[in-house]
């Protein structure tokens, strides 16, 4: 007879893949250990993140808005010629598309705007402000991540389209993660539709690596939230303390890659599941990759996916590019 002995053990919940729970799991047990920065994104880590956009050393943000100020014209003869859908994907607080809506608003220009993002509170902050200071304005909001929000402008969004997806967000992708996600926006792309993207390029490698290690260490703070967010929604114990922040800039592949690090050998138990992780001193968490990009691989990789590059914009310093595509 088979007799199934009752353990001491609790029962550990089997996590879905793709929510918080599965990926801290299966990222703290990699080897190296990573996180991903796609969870930096809670109510705090927006906050810590709008406050690295002010950071004198982060110029990303004020290298795009010079560019959409200095060419919100060029952009506008683009979609002028019918009534048009501005998709926003990953909008925020729209800071930047701000600059758009106002301009195409006052021109009286048709158009909707459509915002998405994963924090509903996001988006219908965004809409109340648009409406109050817009009041004709058209929008629809989504409030999802960018797969499923794909599918329904697929289904709910008729006409022209104008794509947008700023701020070097594409960056923060791993090669693979950007090609399936340029190749799925390319299914809901029609001849006339356009997609802008913001790319931050290479340049001086002093400037970049000043942009991830700011003076005031509120990039480390914004690497570290994410590490209080396992504490608080998943029973972890990190301290703070026993990590350092450290950011890297590797001017050959292009690449930035943040990192936690423990500064001493230590054990940190996640309740949620049940158990807990060793770390080495000095043992790394890989926590974010912010790819720089040259014109070449701009080039390289709309090709790969099936677009056109019609221009690039750039700001005058010529750090960061918007690169308008069609397919
Ligand atoms: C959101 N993303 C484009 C930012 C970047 O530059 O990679 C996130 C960030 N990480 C550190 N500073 C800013």
């Amino acid at each position: 007879q088979n007799v199934i002995q009752a353990t001491e053990k609790q029962t550990i919940p089997v996590f879905q893949p793709n929510t918080f729970a599965y990926d801290v799991f299966s990222g703290l047990l990699k080897h190296p250990k990573e996180l991903s920065s796609k969870y930096f994104y809670d109510t705090t880590g927006s906050q810590i993140f709008e406050q690295i956009m002010d950071l004198p050393e982060y110029y990303p943000t004020r290298c795009e808005a010079e560019i959409f100020e200095e060419h919100k014209n060029t952009v506008l003869e683009l979609c002028r010629k019918d009534y048009f859908h501005i998709v926003d994907l990953g909008a925020g607080d729209a800071s930047k598309t701000g600059i758009f809506i106002d301009h195409f608003y006052k021109q009286h220009i048709g158009f909707e705007y459509i915002p998405v993002d994963i924090s509903s509170y996001a988006v219908d902050d965004l809409i109340r402000k648009l409406k109050q200071k817009y009041p004709r304005l058209a929008t629809r909001s989504v409030a999802t991540d960018y797969l499923s929000a794909l599918h329904w402008i697929h289904e709910h969004v008729q006409g022209k389209k104008l794509v947008l997806f700023l701020g070097s967000n594409i960056g923060n992708f791993s090669i693979e993660e950007c090609r399936l996600f340029l190749a799925n926006i390319w299914q809901l792309l029609d001849a006339d539709d356009r997609l802008l993207i913001g790319f931050d390029l290479r340049k001086n490698a002093e400037i970049i690596r000043n942009a991830y290690n700011d003076k005031s260490g509120v990039t480390a703070q914004f690497n570290k939230n994410l590490l209080r967010r396992i504490n608080t929604e998943l029973g972890g114990n990190f301290n703070l303390d026993s990590f350092e922040f450290y950011a890297s800039y590797d001017p050959v592949s292009g690449f930035v890659k943040s990192y936690v690090i423990s500064n001493k050998a230590q054990y940190v138990y996640i309740e949620a599941f049940g158990r807990g992780f060793d770390f080495k001193a000095w043992e790394t968490i890989h926590m974010e990759n912010s790819r720089k990009f040259t014109l070449e691989e701009i080039e390289e990789l709309a090709d790969f996916c099936g677009y056109e590059v019609e221009m690039n914009l750039f700001d005058s310093k010529q750090y960061f590019t918007d690169s308008i595509w069609k397919v």
